[in-house]
């Protein structure tokens, strides 16, 4: 059985990007989504957070995933306070999802202003333009990403309204990327002194499996000494991801490395995106650590699904 250390392997070279890669002086840079590019480049697209407090998103290529990364000379994403308004304190943890049918990249992000944090949808076919859709789901809401395909003719969203009584999961519907409705829980925040009580949110997009759809979330557990964000494991119906099949009692990753517990935030893990490997049972996940630079850390899809078969039961329904 796979103990806690030897499900993920960060990579050697962590953290595997900082603000020193930056052409000219930015403050922070994490929680990237992910992408393996046709040509077998990964890009990154990151949060870069400025020196006063603003956030962009801007991309980062590598040729192997993990080392010699380019940054592109400018931004990929800026706020564009003028048009969107909703963006005016900056845009932020993108999520990358390729939709097959648009032959078109969906970059679900967090539009943040003085009305809260909304979810704002973006198509690129190359990374370097970009459609602004504009708004997808009002505040307070984050930690958005489309499933790659239509189900019964419906775009599905998984996102995360915050509410007075916490945050949770939900998925949502729509029929043209615009319009969006049949808002339904998915999975609630556990509660009292379980690693994932009030607060969870979805990490990177949903993975495709020959068992479902495996999800990553971080759970947000509150201490005297401030946030511990970890990750936890699901497995969705494949036919209907509405319908939670396993989920994970324990996290499979948290805060370790000095990197992820001092920055800006500390003790924080907080992935965005993953690339499959040329095995496509070699799941690579990015992620923030600490909000102040980038992780790479490297698992099996078959190891988290053994994972989870042996460390979870079937979820009780979202709303007891
Ligand atoms: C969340 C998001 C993330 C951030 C995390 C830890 O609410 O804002 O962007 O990494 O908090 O600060």
């Amino acid at each position: 059985m796979t103990d806690h250390d030897s499900l993920f392997r960060r990579h050697d070279a962590n953290p595997i990007l900082t603000a020193a890669h930056w052409p000219h002086t930015v403050n922070a840079v994490f929680n990237p989504g992910a992408v393996r590019l046709p040509d077998g480049t990964t890009l990154l697209l990151c949060r870069v957070e400025d020196r006063r407090g603003i956030s962009c998103l801007w991309a980062a290529r590598s040729p192997d995933g993990s080392a010699d990364w380019q940054v592109d000379p400018a931004p990929a994403l800026l706020p564009r306070p003028q048009e969107h308004p909703e963006e005016a304190w900056g845009v932020e943890d993108p999520r990358i999802v390729w939709l097959e049918e648009l032959g078109r990249y969906a970059v679900s992000y967090t539009a943040f202003s003085q009305t809260g944090p909304a979810v704002s949808l973006a198509l690129t076919a190359d990374f370097r333009t970009y459609e602004r859709v504009g708004v997808v789901m009002p505040p307070e809401d984050k930690d958005a990403a489309l499933l790659p395909r239509r189900y019964g003719g419906r775009w599905l969203m998984l996102h995360r309204p915050h509410t007075g009584l916490g945050s949770d999961i939900w998925l949502a519907e729509s029929p043209d990327l615009i319009h969006w409705g049949r808002h339904r829980l998915l999975l609630a925040a556990r509660r009292g002194a379980w690693w994932d009580a009030n607060k969870i949110g979805l990490g990177p997009p949903l993975i495709e499996t020959d068992r479902g759809w495996l999800m990553l979330y971080h759970g947000v557990r509150m201490t005297a000494a401030g946030c511990l964000y970890r990750l936890g494991a699901a497995l969705l119906d494949a036919a209907d991801p509405g319908r939670v099949l396993l989920r994970s009692h324990e996290w499979v990753l948290g805060p370790r490395e000095r990197y992820e517990r001092e920055g800006d935030v500390g003790d924080v893990v907080f992935p965005c995106g993953y690339t499959l490997g040329p095995d496509p049972d070699v799941l690579n996940v990015y992620y923030g650590a600490a909000d102040t630079c980038i992780g790479l850390a490297v698992t099996s899809v078959s190891g988290l699904l053994a994972w989870l078969d042996s460390h979870s039961s079937a979820p009780e329904p979202p709303c007891p």
